[in-house]
């Protein structure tokens, strides 16, 4: 049963996933203030980052989806405490945000939100 981080592929996915996760959201320890989703950015690969390069994000999966919800002033790849950037995106969560989208440092500890292949249930029948 193999899984991913989640694509957000539309606005009625973003809010049932806010809707989610709303209860331990805006939560330093148990999350650091946010949720890792399937977005990054694939122009930045850590080996081969190139300064001034255009960021370019797109869906680990289903790589057809180009809904985004950025957070105000985001992306911003902030490279303060890495010169490789921000390349990961959040779902980011603070008492004045509410889990749109920012490019994060790859490397923090965050939480996630992870997606499924739905099961058809008619796989199982006749088994009984
Ligand atoms: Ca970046
Ligand atoms: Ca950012």
């Amino acid at each position: 049963m193999g899984g991913w981080l989640a694509t957000v592929d539309k606005k009625k996915t973003h809010q049932e996933i806010r809707k989610l996760i709303r209860a331990q959201a805006d939560n330093k320890v148990c999350n650091n203030y946010g949720f890792w989703i399937g977005l990054h950015d694939a122009s930045n690969p850590k080996t081969s980052r190139h300064k001034g390069q255009p960021d370019k994000f797109s869906w680990v999966h289903e790589q057809c989806h180009d809904f985004q919800v950025w957070e105000t002033n985001q992306p911003n790849d902030n490279d303060k405490q890495d010169s490789n950037g921000q390349n990961c995106v959040q779902l980011w969560y603070r008492p004045s945000k509410k889990g749109n989208f920012d490019d994060e440092y790859c490397g923090e500890p965050k939480g996630y939100v992870c997606q499924f292949e739905e099961v058809c249930p008619c796989i199982n029948q006749g088994l009984e």
